[in-house]
């Protein structure tokens, strides 16, 4: 199997995490150069499908491209620790708080990163609005997330999951636009403090 990565870039970071946290070191790790634009060549189409990272490639050849199914093929060959639930209810609740994390905060966080920092000009043309706008939906989102660490130590179970992943990673781009979560927000200070303690926050960086 063979990982496309690229190290800047927040989805792969994702992953990145993911395989941190899970232990897993026997994959083969090839780099792309965004800014350069290897991720839209002819080759790198051809095997991969879409022009994104990160992609895994199968020893079949088949190519995921989503980081969340890439995740969730590894844990299927490597069950523990386990991250995405033990049982149909562990299962369903995991991905809830994944889908939140990953639409109501980390997507809009990518967004405001994408349209609102001068080096992410070569991938994108750039609106402002469309940044300051994503930039206070995240904001808003992170009521929802605060309330929920209130009265749990991890976003989703009890122990990190993807979903504790997907809002970290997503928040800690957002450190190149200078998003931070404001100190008020006591229960997700904590928690972004004890992701930050982990080798996992590091992983890749
Ligand atoms: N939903 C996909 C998103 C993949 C994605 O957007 N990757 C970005 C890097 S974070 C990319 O490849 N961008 C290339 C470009 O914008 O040209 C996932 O979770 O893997």
């Amino acid at each position: 199997m063979k990982l496309y990565d690229s190290r800047l870039a927040p989805n792969p970071r994702r992953v990145r995490w993911f395989l941190a946290e899970k232990g897993i070191d026997d994959l083969e790790i090839v780099q792309v150069d965004l800014m350069a634009g290897v991720h839209k060549t002819k080759d790198y189409l051809a095997e991969v499908g879409v022009p994104n990272v990160p992609a895994l490639i199968l020893d079949d050849g088949t190519a995921l491209t989503e980081s969340i199914a890439i995740c969730r093929y590894l844990e299927s060959l490597h069950p523990e620790p386990n991250q995405f639930g033990r049982d149909a209810r562990e299962t369903a609740v995991i991905e809830m708080w994944t889908r939140r994390a990953e639409l109501m905060a980390a997507m809009p966080l990518m967004q405001a990163v994408r349209h609102g920092h001068p080096a992410l000009a070569v991938l994108e043309t750039q609106v402002p609005e469309v940044a300051a706008n994503c930039r206070q939906s995240a904001e808003r989102a992170l009521a929802l997330f605060e309330r929920r660490l209130e009265n749990s130590e991890w976003l989703a179970a009890d122990r990190v999951t993807m979903a504790d992943g997907v809002l970290f990673t997503g928040i800690e781009f957002s450190r190149m636009v200078r998003f931070k979560v404001p100190e008020e927000m006591a229960n997700l200070t904590r928690w972004l403090a004890a992701m930050r303690e982990r080798a996992s926050a590091t992983a890749g960086t």
